[in-house]
């Protein structure tokens, strides 16, 4: 693939659609790591939103194959997915996304999203997740893919905690919920609260997983960013993670998240706010 100019016609980035505004409420991971790489680049592009029990129709009729799968070996079709009129490409997988912006775009905006650096970070859990995780491909950034599926993991093994807390669009709140309750086989949306002792359990949990990722930023204090004042697309992982947490999160334990670890990643999570803006 050759460099490009910036195109004319602009990408069309397709995010879940959440309980309007989007400004405020659209938080799902994997299309925000997209929408910071699309900022940090400086490219054109707007968002189509995309009702959450609609991903599957849309995906199909664009014709991107399925990047995940259920545990029962169904295909799983996710966001996000950009189109680029300038390439003529549709990429759909978040991280095959910002290798697309990198390759064809090297240059636009902030510059370099993946500067060479090791990130010595894997993650161990007791579980397998409900649903398994894209696999992690041949990659020309395998420090960075490798990364990505470690940050994954962590995270998805915490997600209990921001289940209750998605601001799903009313519209389709009902099927998004039962849809939900049909991949965890389990009887009723209740099920997924997760109060008390046991919420207690697993923030600490989330706080001892974080302590794991706090240690790789403290290589470099010189910054809120992995490498210090460069941000990179590695901080862009663990950021948009970070911008789930906030929306689902009731406000007083996001406010703890911020604070762990001497207030660590809400300084990450304020110094994406450069590239957070959500078009
Ligand atoms: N490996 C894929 C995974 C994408 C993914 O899991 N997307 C989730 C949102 S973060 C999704 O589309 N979920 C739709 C659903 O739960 O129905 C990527 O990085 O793009």
């Amino acid at each position: 693939m050759s460099a490009t100019s910036i195109p004319s016609s602009p990408i069309v980035f397709y995010d879940i659609a959440m309980r309007p505004p989007m400004e405020k409420n659209c938080c799902a991971p994997n299309p925000w790591k997209t929408r910071l790489a699309l900022n940090f680049k400086g490219l054109p592009y707007s968002t189509s939103w995309v009702p959450l029990p609609d991903i599957a129709k849309v995906r199909s009729s664009l014709k991107v194959p399925p990047c995940r799968k259920f545990a029962d070996g169904t295909d799983f079709f996710t966001l996000p997915i950009i189109k680029d009129p300038a390439t003529d490409s549709l990429v759909g997988d978040s991280f095959d996304i910002a290798v697309y912006l990198q390759k064809t775009y090297p240059n636009s905006g902030a510059g370099d999203l993946f500067p060479p650096q090791t990130i010595d970070y894997i993650f161990t859990h007791d579980h397998a997740p409900l649903v398994p995780l894209s696999e992690c491909r041949e990659s020309e950034f395998p420090e960075y893919a490798k990364f990505n599926l470690n940050v994954d993991a962590a995270f998805t093994a915490h997600a209990q905690l921001a289940t209750h807390g998605f601001p799903f669009d009313p519209a389709t709140a009902e099927i998004t919920k039962a849809e939900f309750v049909r991949r965890a086989g389990v009887t009723s949306w209740e099920d997924f609260a997760l109060v008390d002792e046991k919420r207690e359990k697993m923030k600490d949990s989330c706080r001892n997983m974080l302590g794991g990722l706090a240690k790789l930023f403290l290589r470099d204090t010189s910054g809120p960013f992995l490498l210090g004042t460069r941000a990179s697309y590695a901080d862009f992982i663990v950021g948009a993670w970070l911008r789930m947490m906030h929306v689902t999160l009731p406000e007083g334990e996001w406010e703890e998240v911020r604070n762990w670890y001497g207030g660590l990643f809400g300084r990450l999570h304020d110094a994406l706010e450069v590239y957070a803006e959500v078009k």
